[in-house]
């Protein structure tokens, strides 16, 4: 059977890069079995050929209604798919799905009746909150941690920004490459449309967005972007993990150190 990514190099690159990022996700010890989940929106890489292509299933209900996805197509992870094969067959563990006209049900189109995973509510509602402010922002990824997801164990850690400044003082790159911080989710039922709404109330405030003793869920241009964010957390986590095994509570860089930080890379926050 012909793969849909045949002939279209720009939406081939694209589906290799979630592969890659699977990969990653896989060797970190981030995704155990089916464990986590990506999305791309990948309706500027879509022809008229694709537009035209009939759906492999029926239309199947998303749980919400999401008026920015009109007519709109994404590559989704399939649910129950292990991320590592994911990694080595994009196409065959995920698929392409198009939000039909009434943007509250999406059909399959390509390449096989690959169910999309048990986040798509979540997912989407991230991409419709993106398209509706006007973001360039492509891609969402979900995915399990083991530093971050430990550290939302802690009651403590759990209040508005305290985590996002212990982080972002662990080390100069995760202030930089992570601007807007880590907000935070309560403890929510994976897949409910509960879990999507109280994501997309941080993503106002944030880019990447911890579900307590779950996960965390990171938005961005592109997949690379959105990993890179979640990747650079989770080094400064270590180096909090590693301090305090060595037996003592990490300094941290000093509020002074960090303004002088925010002023020379113009940081938001
Ligand atoms: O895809 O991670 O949150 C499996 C999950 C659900
Ligand atoms: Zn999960």
């Amino acid at each position: 059977m012909k793969s849909i990514l045949e002939n279209r190099p720009e939406l081939a690159r694209q589906v290799a890069d979630v592969a890659e990022v699977a990969g990653y996700l896989w060797q970190k010890g981030w995704a155990e079995r089916n464990g986590g989940n990506m999305t791309i929106n990948i309706t500027d890489a879509v022809d008229a050929e694709i537009r035209a292509l009939p759906a492999i299933s029926g239309r199947i209900p998303i749980g919400k209604e999401l008026p920015h996805l009109k007519d709109r197509y994404f590559f989704c992870k399939g649910t129950n798919k292990r991320m590592r094969d994911l990694a080595r067959w994009p196409m065959d563990n995920g698929a392409v799905i198009r939000i039909c006209d009434d943007c509250v049900s999406y059909e399959i189109v390509a390449d096989h009746p690959v169910k999309p995973t048990s986040e798509l509510p979540a997912h989407l509602s991230m991409h419709n909150y993106l398209i509706g402010k006007g973001s360039s922002y492509k891609a969402a990824i979900h995915t399990h941690p083991i530093d971050l997801v430990a550290m939302t164990h802690h009651a403590p850690f759990l209040e508005k920004d305290v985590l996002t400044r212990l982080l972002w003082s662990m080390i100069p790159e995760t202030r930089a490459f992570c601007p807007r911080g880590l907000g935070i989710v309560r403890y929510q039922l994976p897949s409910s449309i509960e879990l999507a709404d109280a994501t997309i109330d941080q993503l106002e405030e944030y880019d990447v967005v911890m579900w307590e003793k779950h996960g965390v869920c990171a938005v961005g241009e592109d997949i690379m972007e959105a990993f890179d964010m979640i990747d650079t957390l989770s080094k400064s986590a270590q180096i909090y993990l590693t301090a305090r095994s060595m037996g003592f509570v990490p300094e941290g860089m000093s509020d002074a150190q960090m303004e002088e930080l925010k002023v020379a890379f113009n940081l938001p926050k």
